[in-house]
C-alpha cells in the first residue's frame, strides 16, 4: 500500500517501419499514451494499448487522456492508500474503459515491484525465462508482397506467422503463403470482418490446415462464434470479444472458441490477464500473448505475462525492429530460434530513454491532488 501523488500523462508518436493495415484501418505510426506515477514508493511506466481511432475497441487515445485525466485520478489521487491490487475496486465504478485502467495499474505494479525489488514476471507467476515468438502480417498491397514479408520474417526466425485477411483477398492471399510455406505454423485474424452469412470463406479456409482462425465475427456474437466452431475443422481464437476472466469462461462453456488471445489491455489490466490465463488453464484452453504493435515498456509487460504456464502457443510478441528503428527503450531483441528473453530486472525490467522519450513527446499533463 503506499500513496499516489501524482501521474504524468504523455502522448508519443513513433514511426512505423513499415505500414500496419488491419481489416479495419491502417497505421503508419505508433501513437500511445504512456503514464508515469509517483507514489510514495517510488516512481513506475505504464503503456497504454489504445490507438489514435475507435476502431479496434471503443476506446481511443484521446478518450484515455480524457477518463484518466477527468475521471480516473481525481479518485486515486485522493485516496489515502493504494495497491495495484486494489486499482480495480477503485476504478469498478467507471464502466469500461478497460485500457485506461490497465495502463494504471500497470504503472503502480512497476512502482510497488521496483520497491520490493522483485520482477513483474516473478509476481505474475511466469515459469518460463523465454518465449517463442510469431509474428503479425499486415494486409499487403498484393500477393507477392505478401509473400516477400513472410520470407524476410521466416528467414529471421519467427515460429509462427499470422496473416491479416479481410473478405475479397482471404482465400486466394492464404493459399499463396500455404503453397510457398506448407509446414509453417500459419493462422488469420479477421478482426471481426465476417458474418455467419458471408461465412463461405471461412469455410474455404478450412483447406490450408491453419492454426486458427482469430476473430472472425463481431466481438458481440459469442453465440455465432459458438455456431462457427461446430462448422469448421480449425480452432477459433478469440481476440476482441475476450474482456474480462467472465467473458473467458462464457466464450469457452459455449463453445465459441478452442483457443484464447490475451492482450492485458483489452482484459483491463495484467492481473485480469493473469485471471483470463487461469479460467482457461483449468479448461485445457491453450491461450497466447496478443500485440497492439505495443512499443517497449508495453512489450515488456508482454513477454513476462507470455511466461505463464499456459501460454502454449508462440506470440504475437516481435522484436523491436520488426516495428520500430528506434523504440523508446532499450530495444527487444529475438535469438536467431526465434525466442525471446522474459525480462527479470525489477518492475518491468526496462524504462524509457529520457532523450528518446522526449523527441516523441508531443503532449504532457501533470495530474495532481487538487
Ligand atoms: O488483432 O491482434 C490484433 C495490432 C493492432 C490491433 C489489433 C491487433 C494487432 C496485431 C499486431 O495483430 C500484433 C503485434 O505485433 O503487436
Ligand atoms: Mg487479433
Amino acid at each position: 500500500m503506499s500513496l499516489l501523488r501524482a501521474i504524468e500523462l504523455r502522448l508519443v508518436a513513433v514511426p512505423l517501419v513499415r505500414p500496419f493495415r488491419t481489416s479495419f484501418g491502417e497505421e503508419t505510426v505508433k501513437e500511445a499514451v504512456l503514464c508515469r506515477v509517483e507514489t510514495d514508493d517510488g516512481e513506475g511506466w505504464g503503456e497504454c494499448v489504445a490507438s489514435p481511432d475507435p476502431g479496434y475497441s471503443e476506446e481511443f487515445n484521446a478518450s484515455v487522456w480524457l477518463v484518466v485525466r477527468d475521471h480516473m485520478a481525481p479518485r486515486l489521487l485522493a485516496a489515502e492508500e493504494l495497491s495495484a491490487e486494489r486499482l480495480g475496486e477503485a476504478l469498478a465504478w467507471i464502466r469500461g474503459h478497460r485500457m485506461a485502467k490497465a495502463m494504471l495499474e500497470m504503472a503502480l505494479l512497476d512502482a510497488e515491484l521496483r520497491a520490493a525489488g522483485k520482477s513483474l514476471a516473478d509476481r505474475l507467476g511466469a515459469v518460463r525465462d523465454r518465449v517463442e515468438c510469431g509474428v503479425s502480417i499486415g494486409i499487403a498491397q498484393t500477393t507477392e508482397e505478401l509473400l516477400e514479408h513472410v520470407s524476410g520474417y521466416l528467414d529471421e526466425g519467427y515460429r509462427r506467422i499470422k496473416l491479416k485477411i479481410e473478405p475479397g483477398t482471404d482465400v486466394e492471399r492464404v493459399r499463396a503463403v500455404r503453397e510457398a510455406n506448407p509446414d509453417v505454423p500459419l493462422s488469420v485474424d479477421a478482426n471481426a470482418a465476417y458474418s455467419l452469412e458471408d461465412a463461405g470463406a471461412l469455410r474455404a479456409l478450412d483447406a490450408f490446415d491453419l492454426l486458427m482462425i482469430e476473430q472472425p465475427l463481431p466481438h458481440e456474437d459469442l453465440v455465432d462464434h459458438a455456431k462457427l466452431q461446430r462448422e469448421l475443422r480449425t480452432a477459433v481464437c478469440l481476440d476482441e470479444s475476450i474482456r474480462s476472466a467472465a467473458d473467458a469462461r462464457a466464450a469457452i462453456e459455449l463453445g465459441s472458441c478452442r483457443i484464447v488471445n490475451i492482450k492485458q489491455g483489452r482484459v483491463g489490466g495484467l492481473l485480469e490477464a493473469v485471471r483470463v490465463h487461469d479460467v482457461c488453464r483449468a479448461r485445457e484452453i491453450p491461450v497466447w500473448c496478443g500485440g497492439m504493435l505495443e512499443l517497449g515498456i508495453g512489450r515488456a509487460a508482454n513477454l513476462a505475462l507470455g511466461g505463464l504456464p499456459g501460454f502454449t502457443l508462440p506470440g504475437d510478441t516481435s522484436a523491436s525492429r520488426r516495428y520500430f528503428e528506434d523504440d523508446l527503450t532499450e530495444p527487444f531483441v529475438m535469438a536467431a530460434d526465434g525466442t525471446m528473453g522474459v525480462p527479470r530486472g525489477v518492475g518491468l525490467g526496462v524504462v524509457p530513454r529520457p532523450e528518446r522519450l522526449e523527441a516523441c513527446t508531443s503532449r504532457v499533463e501533470l495530474l495532481r491532488p487538487i
